[in-house]
C-alpha cells in the first residue's frame, strides 16, 4: 500500500479485466463510439481519447550521446581486497553482494541504429548499494577524444551525422568527424583506440570496461589514494572483423543486444572482474610523470598492475526495455563514502552533464524516482513537488532548521555513514587553460599502435584508410596523414598507400615503452563458455556425432547450433537434431566455428560455400568429420591452419576445437585473407 492507501499498480499485463487509465473496466478496445455503425467518431469517448492520446507521447527523447543500449541486472560481490584503499561498503567488505543494473551502448548512433557499428562502447554500472547509489559511467576505451568537458558538444557534433542530410548514421567516416579529430590532436589517442579492433567489439560480454578518470577512494582513517577502474571479461577480449562488423549491420543489428539476452537466458552469465590500479595520492596528481588529470592518457598495467577488487555477474534481463533500459539515469555524480572525483576537467564538467540531461529527456526533477534508478536503501530527502512526483510524502516541515516535525530529519556525520569530502586544497587563479603536461597528445598513441600484434596493426591500418577512404575533403585527408606522421612513420605510410597519397614526414615518436596488455591477442587458449558452433547437416548425416560434440562441448559452457538445407528434424537411424538454423537463415556472423557434420552430402548450394568462406575468411575455426569432401568442394584449403579435419567425433577433434575456440580467431590464417599487408613483427 501507499500513502494514500491504495494499491500499488502491478503494471502486469496479465491481469484479468482490461481498463481505463483511471481504472474503470472495458467492453471494447477495437471500435470506437461512433453515431451509427456507419457515423462518425463523437468526442466524447473517452476511451478512444485515452488511448490515442497516451500513444502519442510513448516516445521520450532518446538519449543525445548513448542513444543505442542494452542492459541487464546483477550483482557485483566484493573480494575484501580493496578494505585497505576504501571505506566504500560495497567494495570494502568480503563477499558483500551488491545489485548492479549495466548499460552497455553505442555513442553515435540513434536509437534504432546498428549495434556492430565501429565506435565507443559505454559502460555503465548502477550500483545499488546500501550507503546511496554508486555509478560508474565508463566505456570500452580507456581515454577519451578530450581533456576539456567543454569540448564535448564540438566532438559530439563532429561526429554526429551531418547537419544538412543527417547521414552517415552511427558512422565516424565522414568529413565532420575527421576534420575535427585531424584539427583537435589531444583526440588522437582515442581515435587511434577506435580504429582498432576495440572499436567493433565481439560482444559486450568480451570487452574491457574502464573508468577513464582517476578517483580518489578515501580508507577508513581517511587515507587517500588515486586510482583507475578497470573491467576485465572473465570471457577474454575480443573483437570481430570488419567484414563481419559489416554483415552484421545488416543481417543483424540487433547483434550485441541479442547476444548479452540471450547468453543470460542460457545461464552462460557474463562476467567481468573489477579492477583498479592504485596510485599515491601525493598532491602532484601524477604518477611517474603520466598527468593523471589528463582523460588522454593511460597508466600502463605494466607499470602500475590492476589489482581484482571484485566480481560483476550479470544473470538476469530486464523485463520491460523502456522503463529499465530506457528510463535509467545514470549520473558521474552519484558518489558513496569513499569514492571522491578528482579535478580531471573532463570529469567536471560530467558532473554537471548527467543529472541535467534527464530533466528533459525524463521529463522533470524526479526521475531518481522511478522504479529502476531507486536507491536500494532508505531514501529521505527534502526535495518536493515537480513534474510525476510519486511519493505522497508526509511530515509538515521540509526544512531545515525545524521544530514543527519534531527536527528530523537529522544529519550524518562520517561516524554515522554521511558522505563527508576529504578536505582538498583548492587554490590558482582563474584561467581558461589547460597545464603544460597535456600537450603531448603523440606519445601515447604510438604506445597503443606498437603495442599491437602485427594483425592488429593491420586492421588499424586498414580502419583508417577506410574511414578516411570515406571522407570526401581532399585537406581533411592530408591533415589526418599529417597527424599520423608525428605518431607513427610505418602507420602513416601505410594509410597513405591506401589512399593514394604522399606520406608527409612528421616527427614521429621515437623509442616509447610497448605494454603488452594492450593487444588482445592471446596465445593461451580462454574460456569458451558463451561460443557458439553451428554444425551444417542434412538427414544423411552422421547425428550420433553432433549429440558427442554437443556433449563435450556443453560441459564447457559453449553451445551447438544445427544448420541444414530446411526447417524441422534430421532423422537418422535411431539418432534426432532439431534443426535450429537453416542455410537460409543462418549467416557466419553468429557463430566462432562452423563444422560439417560427416556423412552430409556435398552441395554446391551458394548459401553453404558463403558460410564456409566466410568463417574461413573471418578466421574461425572450420572443421568436419569424414572425408573433407564438402568443404574441399567450398573451396576450403584442408591444409589451411585451424581447418580441422578427422574421422569421427573423438576427444581428439573436440579437444582441438575447444583450443582453437579458446584462442578466439585462428590468428595463422591472417596471412592467408588479409587485404592489407600485415606489417613484419617489431
Ligand atoms: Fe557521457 N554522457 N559525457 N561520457 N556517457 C551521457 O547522459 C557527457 C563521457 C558515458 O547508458 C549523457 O544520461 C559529457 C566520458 C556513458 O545511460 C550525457 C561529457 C565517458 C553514457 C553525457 C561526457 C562517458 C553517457 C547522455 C564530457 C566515459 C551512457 C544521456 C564532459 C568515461 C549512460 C545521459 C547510459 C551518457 C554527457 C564524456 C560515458 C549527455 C558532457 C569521458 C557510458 O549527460
Amino acid at each position: 500500500m501507499t500513502a494514500t492507501n491504495v494499491p500499488e499498480p502491478t503494471g502486469d499485463q496479465r491481469d484479468r479485466f482490461l481498463t481505463t487509465a483511471q481504472g474503470v473496466r472495458l467492453p471494447d478496445t477495437d471500435h470506437s463510439l461512433k453515431a451509427g455503425e456507419r457515423g462518425p467518431s463523437l468526442l466524447e469517448d473517452f476511451h478512444l481519447r485515452e488511448k490515442i492520446t497516451h500513444f502519442d507521447h510513448e516516445r521520450i527523447p532518446e538519449r543525445v550521446v548513448h542513444a543505442r543500449g542494452a542492459a541487464a541486472h546483477g550483482v557485483f560481490t566484493a573480494y575484501g581486497s580493496a578494505a585497505s584503499v576504501t571505506r566504500a561498503h560495497f567494495l570494502a567488505e568480503k563477499g558483500r553482494e551488491t545489485p548492479v543494473f549495466v548499460r552497455f551502448s553505442t555513442v553515435l548512433g540513434s536509437r534504432g541504429s546498428a549495434d556492430t557499428v565501429r565506435d565507443t562502447r559505454g559502460f555503465a554500472v548502477k550500483f545499488y548499494t546500501e550507503q546511496g547509489n554508486f555509478d560508474l559511467v565508463g566505456n570500452n576505451i580507456p581515454v577519451f577524444f578530450i581533456q576539456d568537458g567543454i569540448k564535448f558538444p564540438d566532438v559530439i557534433h563532429a561526429g554526429k551525422p551531418q547537419p544538412d542530410l543527417e547521414i552517415p548514421q552511427a558512422q565516424s567516416a565522414h568529413d565532420t568527424f575527421w576534420d575535427f579529430v585531424s584539427l583537435h590532436t589531444e583526440a588522437t589517442h582515442h581515435v587511434m583506440w577506435a580504429m582498432s579492433d576495440r572499436g567493433i567489439p565481439r560482444s559486450y560480454r568480451t570487452m574491457e570496461g574502464f573508468g577513464v578518470h582517476a578517483f580518489r577512494l578515501v580508507d577508513a582513517e581517511g587515507g587517500t589514494a588515486l586510482v583507475k577502474f578497470h573491467w576485465k571479461p572473465v570471457a577474454g577480449v575480443h573483437s570481430l572483423v570488419w567484414e563481419e562488423a559489416q554483415i552484421a549491420a545488416g543481417v543483424d543489428p540487433d547483434f550485441h543486444r541479442r547476444d548479452l539476452a540471450e547468453a543470460i537466458e542460457a545461464g552462460a552469465f557474463p562476467e567481468w572482474e573489477l579492477g583498479i590500479q592504485v596510485m599515491l595520492d601525493d598532491g602532484t596528481d601524477s604518477c611517474e610523470g603520466i598527468d593523471l588529470l589528463d582523460p588522454t592518457k593511460i597508466v600502463p598495467e605494466e607499470l602500475v598492475p590492476v589489482q581484482p577488487i571484485g566480481r560483476l555477474r550479470l544473470d538476469r534481463n530486464p523485463t520491460s526495455y523502456f522503463a529499465e533500459t530506457e528510463q535509467v539515469a545514470f549520473h558521474t555524480g552519484n558518489l558513496v563514502p569513499g569514492i571522491e572525483v578528482t579535478n580531471d576537467p573532463l570529469m567536471q564538467a560530467r558532473l554537471f552533464s548527467y543529472l541535467d540531461t534527464q530533466l528533459t529527456r525524463l521529463g522533470g526533477p524526479n526521475f531518481p524516482q522511478l522504479p529502476i534508478n531507486r536507491p536500494h536503501c532508505p531514501v529521505n530527502d527534502m526535495l518536493r513537488d515537480g513534474m510525476h512526483q510519486t511519493v505522497v510524502h508526509t511530515g509538515i516541515a521540509p526544512y531545515r532548521p525545524n521544530s514543527l516535525d519534531g527536527g528530523a530529519p537529522v544529519l550524518a556525520g562520517a561516524q554515522d555513514g554521511g558522505y563527508v569530502q576529504t578536505p582538498r586544497r583548492i587554490e590558482g587563479n582563474a584561467v581558461r587553460a589547460n597545464p603544460a603536461s597535456f600537450e603531448d597528445h603523440f606519445s601515447q598513441p604510438a604506445m597503443f599502435y606498437r603495442s599491437l600484434t602485427p594483425i592488429e596493426r593491420a586492421h588499424l591500418v586498414e580502419a583508417f584508410t577506410f574511414e578516411l577512404g570515406k571522407c570526401c575533403v581532399q585537406a581533411v585527408k592530408e591533415r589526418e596523414l599529417a597527424v599520423l606522421a608525428q605518431v607513427d612513420a610505418e602507420l602513416c605510410a601505410q594509410v597513405a598507400d591506401g589512399l593514394g597519397l604522399p606520406a608527409p614526414t612528421g616527427q614521429p615518436v621515437r623509442a616509447v615503452p610497448i605494454s603488452p596488455a594492450l593487444s588482445q591477442v592471446v596465445t593461451e587458449p580462454g574460456p569458451v563458455a558463451g561460443r557458439r558452433i553451428g554444425v551444417v547437416a542434412d538427414a544423411a548425416a552422421d547425428l550420433s556425432g553432433i549429440t558427442k560434440l554437443r556433449k563435450a562441448v556443453q560441459k564447457l559452457g559453449a553451445e551447438v547450433l544445427v544448420i541444414a538445407p530446411a526447417g524441422g528434424m534430421l532423422k537418422h537411424g535411431r539418432s534426432e537434431q532439431v534443426v535450429e538454423r537453416t542455410l537460409l537463415t543462418a549467416r557466419s556472423i553468429e557463430f566462432d566455428a562452423v563444422l560439417v557434420a560427416g556423412g552430409t552430402v556435398p552441395t554446391r548450394d551458394i548459401k553453404l560455400v558463403l558460410l564456409l568462406q566466410e568463417a574461413f575468411r573471418h578466421l574461425k575455426p572450420i572443421g568436419t568429420w569424414g572425408d573433407g569432401e564438402i568443404l574441399l568442394e567450398a573451396g576450403i584449403d584442408l591444409d589451411a591452419p585451424g581447418v580441422l579435419v578427422a574421422g569421427a567425433v573423438d576427444r581428439a577433434f573436440t579437444d582441438a576445437l575447444v583450443t582453437a575456440l579458446g584462442l578466439h580467431r585462428v590468428w595463422d590464417r591472417a596471412e592467408l585473407v588479409t587485404s592489407s599487408a600485415v606489417p613484419p613483427a617489431r
